[in-house]
């Protein structure tokens, strides 16, 4: 059970009860390791409360609910406590996820758009946060300089595996649901007060990193910090509303165009659905229409491992997303055939070959995969 279950004013004697441990504790690790260790963010309260800093919040490219909605989630916060804050994400997130509350704000910034100003305030700053992604890498190649040359202090608050070394504090636990499931643990044990906004955007990071809390990463504390957030103004239908009742209508028929494709292989345990340029052309695809199309397949009976891929005209490559259940692995799988990787239920990788010929190599790999 997480001891930070709620953000309630009842608690807080017990919350800084439990910073007073942390320090203590974070204090005797400190004596005893080397002092290239990263400390962990109880610590980082430490740091941040000695005066107001200028901060900025990254998160991978192609920003999901979660990336957008714990680095939002962060900034109202930390802005809350009188820091100075920036988000710069690599670039534009889907439409819905525009309407995050503060998304429109001065202080967000999406770099391939914002260049000149995006960069300044990550010059300026003294802090840097990595926020949802596991290396320099996933932010893209215009950003990735920035962000692995940073100078000031560095924050990783992060889910994925095999995070990258050279951080000055780190939260990385894999079984978390989201990184707003984390960032919540932060300003739990941090303290200060959570408005509405933080509390929408936090609770929209669960919600999709969760599938609306579906998914077996959903722990008692995943519960516990979603409590927290409703009584903090979060509300979980207008998040849905708002995400999932706005789809355009290329949207629909790219999702009926890729469901036609459906093919099922290991006898039935994997699925492979897919789109060509051809059918995004025709269909009239717009930025994040495929977004949670992978999932669709995994709701077949007997199916435990679905494939979707998509080709990239644009980048010359075909986009491949997978996702598991049960003992199927597709990090595993996306890190030694497709030059990705992920969560052991959730990974990305891709193609550098034709959509024929990787198709024939993903019918393969997958019957292969579906056997195991
Ligand atoms: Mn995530």
């Amino acid at each position: 059970m997480c001891p930070f279950a709620t953000a309630s004013g009842l608690i807080i004697v017990k919350v800084r009860l439990v910073i007073i441990l942390f320090s203590v504790f974070g204090r005797e690790i400190t004596k005893f390791t080397p002092t290239d260790r990263p400390m962990p963010l109880s610590d980082l309260s430490h740091r941040l409360s000695s005066k107001s800093h200028r901060l900025v919040i990254t998160t991978h490219w192609n920003p999901d609910g979660d990336a957008v909605g714990s680095s939002l989630g962060l900034a109202h916060y930390l802005r809350g406590q009188g820091h100075s804050v920036q988000v710069v994400l690599p670039n534009a997130p889907s439409a819905p996820l525009q309407k995050t509350p503060g998304y429109a704000s001065a202080f967000v910034m999406v770099h391939s758009e914002q260049r000149a100003a995006a960069e300044r305030a990550i010059q300026e700053a003294e802090g840097l946060f990595s926020l949802d992604y596991n290396t320099a890498s996933r932010v893209g190649e215009d950003l990735m300089p920035w962000v692995a040359e940073f100078e000031g202090f560095r924050v990783l608050v992060d889910h994925h595996q095999e995070p990258d070394g050279g951080y000055d504090f780190v939260y990385s636990q894999t079984s978390k649901s989201s990184t707003a499931e984390m960032v919540y643990d932060f300003i739990a044990q941090d303290g200060g007060a959570l408005d509405a906004s933080a509390a929408d955007a936090l609770m929209m990071g669960l919600i999709t990193d969760t599938g609306s809390f579906r998914f077996s990463s959903v722990s008692p504390a995943t519960l516990a910090a979603a409590s927290a957030l409703v009584e903090a103004g979060a509300e979980a239908h207008v998040i849905h509303e708002r995400l999932f009742d706005a789809h355009s209508p290329s949207r629909l028929r790219l999702w009926g165009r890729a469901l036609s494709s459906l093919e099922l292989m290991a006898e039935g345990r994997a699925a492979l659905v897919h789109l060509t340029a051809q059918d995004l052309v025709e269909c009239g695809y717009e930025a994040g229409d495929t977004e949670g199309l992978v999932n669709q397949a995994l709701s077949i009976s007997g199916v435990l491992v679905s494939a979707f891929a998509r080709e990239d005209a644009a980048a010359g490559i075909i986009k491949l997303s997978f996702r598991s259940k049960g003992d199927v692995d597709v990090n595993a799988f996306a890190r030694a055939h497709w030059q990705g990787g992920g969560h052991i239920y959730a990974a990305g990788g891709k193609s550098d070959d034709t959509m024929a010929d990787t198709l024939a190599r993903l019918r393969s790999s997958l019957t292969e995969l579906g056997a195991l």
